[in-house]
């Protein structure tokens, strides 16, 4: 009786698997994602996602996780596509009690609450460009090679952020130039980039490891926290 059901059961639970959560495995995914090309759109970078409704055909990013720390962090999600000329993208944020340094220094950034952007053309991060944004859209942005070699002089000046501050959290919008992207990819012959996302989320001002939590849309192979590593980021395609 029991041997006869077990077929079934089975087939039950594949089936359960693939429909129960089909929005949500980009991340966990042996394809290769694509960002998709969307000639038409007209997007403002002005923190206001309102031009970015009943668009579909995006790169979307709706569950993160918390590879190291509580997994009861608000709600966090990324978007992204290009038109040839910019790759357009926003994070959309929930955070209670967000926590940011007087800017006084790029720096400052890293000291509190922000969503981050990194990009290699290398899967062994030889050379890898960072994008840290704070609730109020100052930049951290620097060129990194592995393993922690720093170059914070680096700047992109073309890049551009916009955010709004809501009180359930924050929106951060922004753009970078495809040349500078298609500058990466033209340095390996994937036609792709390694992407991480991540969000710093901090409760406070004072640097807590217990408290501060690295959340990230892959979980890397490290037992401690770090995204500066191969496996914090995956592989991404830019549509045609
Ligand atoms: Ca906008
Ligand atoms: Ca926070």
């Amino acid at each position: 009786m029991f041997k006869k059901s077990k077929p079934f059961l089975f087939n039950f639970i594949l089936l359960v698997g693939l429909f129960s959560h089909p929005k949500n495995t980009i991340a966990q995914s042996t394809d290769t994602p694509i960002i998709p090309f969307n000639k038409g759109l007209s997007i403002t970078i002005d923190g206001n996602l309102s031009d970015w409704n009943n668009q579909n055909n995006l790169f979307c990013v709706n569950q993160f996780i918390s590879p190291w720390g509580n997994q009861n962090f608000g709600k966090t999600i990324f978007k992204a596509f290009h038109d040839g000329s910019y790759f357009y993208f926003y994070f959309d944020i929930k955070d209670n009690n967000m926590v940011e340094k007087k800017f006084e220094k790029e720096q400052d950034v890293g000291r509190g609450d922000r969503g981050e952007i990194f990009l290699s053309a290398y899967s062994d991060l030889r050379e890898y460009y960072c994008f840290e944004i704070s609730p109020s859209a100052k930049v951290l942005d620097y060129r990194a090679s592995h393993y922690r070699k720093f170059d914070y002089g680096w700047d992109l000046e073309s890049l551009e952020v916009k955010s709004k501050i809501n009180p359930d959290g924050y929106i951060l919008e922004g753009r970078i130039p495809m040349a500078f992207i298609k500058g990466l990819m033209a340095s390996n012959s994937e036609q792709g980039l390694y992407l991480g996302l991540f969000r710093g989320e901090f409760d406070s001002m004072e640097w807590n490891d217990k408290t501060i939590n690295w959340i990230s849309w892959i979980r890397p192979t490290s037992e401690k926290p770090d995204f500066h590593i191969p496996s914090a980021f995956k592989k991404v395609q830019f549509g045609q």
